[in-house]
């Protein structure tokens, strides 16, 4: 069958299975745009092309299939760059496609003529630029194997507008022909039955749990192992979800903002068992002194990082699910009632802390919000967050049970993604509740996709955590510069006036009592509704590791007392 370079786009999407793809059209896409209506494909427009990669990236995050994303040459391609390095840093199966000008123009810096691919090569898995018709079909057959392969990432395909337009024979390709590329490793069964023997003999092993036990699909067997060995699991923020948070072994989020008994119990243990983690600097704190006396077994797909960032005394490259599957057999069950008694007295001094612990002092704190908004939805929801303090309370108070169900940029930490993210995810789940939680200054960056969700006619509940402040930077200036606010305080729209403009329903929440009300009001209507609560305004998010600190080096939230005597 001949066809045009435009329609054989659209016929490999749909060899690939896509079912929807996010983007927004301009001159040198538009032959792929004009062949789209001929196809059975949801197109879902968005307001600006970040948000198509973020919601590509979001729907890959919550289906485990690859997410699509379109956009023109020069500036629509140059849009996409931040949604691709979010993707990058978290392991997203993502392909986008931008429209070139036409080959023969290539170089001359023609009008919207951007080098694309030069930009995107250092944060995308893997790159192209067509000029034939004739290669499309491979290169989309292969860029789809890529994005969702080993260490799942971002594949860009840029095509020239000539090549969309040129007819050819269009031949669908059996296999991706990559000779070089062996994303996958098995390893050898001396190492499984090493780490089965480190997991017998440890006394104080901690499993950490990352985004590859999701991708993986390992949660099941990461369980057993837990179960079987009685090994505590502390989470990295995309881990959560990997082990149901009403698990009994399941200690919670590590790292900077990790509650205390979790970063002491990997500081005290003999032997971490890290799975599908990559030991980024805000989950280690400083390298030198982190988890001294522990061996550590690292069980992760990407060889690149083993022993980047940390020493690692027996790696194991493969996915997790298999490799944790290969250890299993000969793991000997154990019962461990000293270290699970010496982190459960840790637990204690933490919850005294803790703000939702306190008596209600009139003040709404972010941290009541998000406790409030986990016994209504019983934390079956899809909560989709972005990036500032709020990310950081809802991966303390919101328990997820579910993998999946938390979705947030980690790695770049990328303000304005929930907003679009979550499009993406009901567009993947659209039986599943979706939840954004979102600060006022990330929600500015990326709330024109509001009229996306309008235009989609999708139910989307949206809790802004209205502090007036770039939350945690104003953070950093309270605790690190002396309290001077610079560029921190925000001036915020109307957020209630700003969703009855897009026909959204809008409530407004500043006192604690009201806040599961406004939950279940939200949840009962068919429209996307929008929730300003409006939080206290210098909070912080405890406990806190300073940047490059030691783990056990954390600042603790001041004493009840103190804490009580502020508040009046
Ligand atoms: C695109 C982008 N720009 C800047 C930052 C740096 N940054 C990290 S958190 C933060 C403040 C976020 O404020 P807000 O969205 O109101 O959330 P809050 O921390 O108050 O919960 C900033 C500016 C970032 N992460 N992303």
């Amino acid at each position: 069958m001949e066809l045009t370079g435009a329609q054989i786009i659209w016929e490999s999407l749909a060899r690939e299975g896509v079912d929807v793809v996010f983007g927004y059209p301009g001159g040198a896409i538009l032959p792929a745009y004009d062949a789209m209506l001929d196809y059975p494909i949801r197109h879902v427009l968005v307001r600006h092309e970040q948000g198509a990669v973020h919601m590509a990236d979001g729907y890959a995050r919550a289906s485990n299939r690859v997410g699509v994303a379109i956009a023109t040459s020069g500036p629509g391609a140059t849009n996409l760059v931040t949604g691709i390095a979010t993707a990058m840093l978290d392991s997203s199966p993502v392909v986008c496609i931008t429209g070139q000008v036409h080959s023969r123009l290539i170089g001359s810096d023609a009008f919207q003529e951007i080098d694309i691919t030069g930009i995107t090569l250092p944060i995308t898995k893997h790159n192209y630029l067509v000029n034939r018709a004739e290669d499309i079909a491979q290169v989309l057959r292969e860029a789809f194997y890529i994005a969702r392969s080993g260490r799942p990432g971002p594949v860009l395909v840029d095509i020239t507008k000539d090549a969309q337009q040129q007819r050819c024979p269009f031949v669908w390709p059996a296999d991706p022909k990559l000779p070089g590329y062996r994303p996958t490793h098995t390893p050898q069964a001396e190492q499984l039955a090493d780490a089965a023997a480190w997991i017998n003999q440890a006394e104080r092993p901690v499993i950490l749990a990352g985004h590859g036990v999701i991708h993986s699909g390992a949660t099941d067997v990461v369980r057993a192992l837990a179960e079987r060995a009685q090994i505590p699991v502390a989470m990295t923020l995309l881990g959560i979800g990997g082990v149901p948070a009403s698990h009994p072994l399941n200690l919670g989020m590590m790292g900077m903002h990790g509650e205390a008994w979790v970063n002491t119990a990997i500081q005290e243990a003999d032997l971490l068992v890290a799975l599908g983690m990559r030991f980024d600097d805000r989950v280690t704190g400083n390298t030198g002194s982190y988890a001294p006396r522990a061996r550590k077994i690292h069980v992760e797909i990407d060889p690149s990082e083993i022993g980047k960032n940390v020493k690692v005394d027996l790696p194991l490259v493969g996915d997790v699910r298999e490799v944790v599957a290969g250890i299993l057999p000969a793991v000997v069950p154990a019962a461990r009632p000293a270290w699970l008694q010496f982190i459960h007295d840790l637990k204690g001094d933490a919850a005294v802390r803790s703000v939702v612990n306190l008596p209600d002092s009139g003040h709404l704190y972010a941290a009541h919000v998000m406790q409030d908004l986990w016994h209504e939805t019983e934390g079956r929801t899809i909560v989709v967050s972005d990036v500032g303090q709020h990310q950081m309370w809802e991966a303390q108070y919101y328990r997820h049970e579910e993998p999946r169900s938390l979705i947030t940029s980690g790695g770049l930490g990328t303000m304005g993604f929930a907003l679009p993210a979550a499009i993406g995810a009901k567009l993947a789940q659209p039986d599943a509740e979706v939840w954004v939680v979102v600060g006022d200054g990330g929600f500015q960056m990326t709330m024109a996709e509001l009229a996306t969700v309008v235009q989609e006619q999708l139910k989307i509940n949206i809790a802004i955590i209205d502090n007036g402040y770039l939350g945690m930077v104003r953070q950093l200036q309270e605790f690190f510069y002396q309290r001077r606010y610079a560029a921190t305080p925000l001036v915020n729209p109307d957020f209630c006036q700003l969703a009855a403009a897009y026909g959204l329903h809008a409530i407004r929440v500043d006192r604690r009592a009201d806040v599961r009300p406004a939950v279940r009001q939200a949840r009962a209507l068919a429209v996307s509704a929008v929730i300003d609560f409006r939080v206290e305004q210098e909070d912080s998010v405890y406990p806190m590791v300073p940047a490059g600190a030691d783990l056990h080096d954390m600042i603790r939230r001041p004493s009840p007392i103190a804490e009580t005597g502020a508040d009046q």
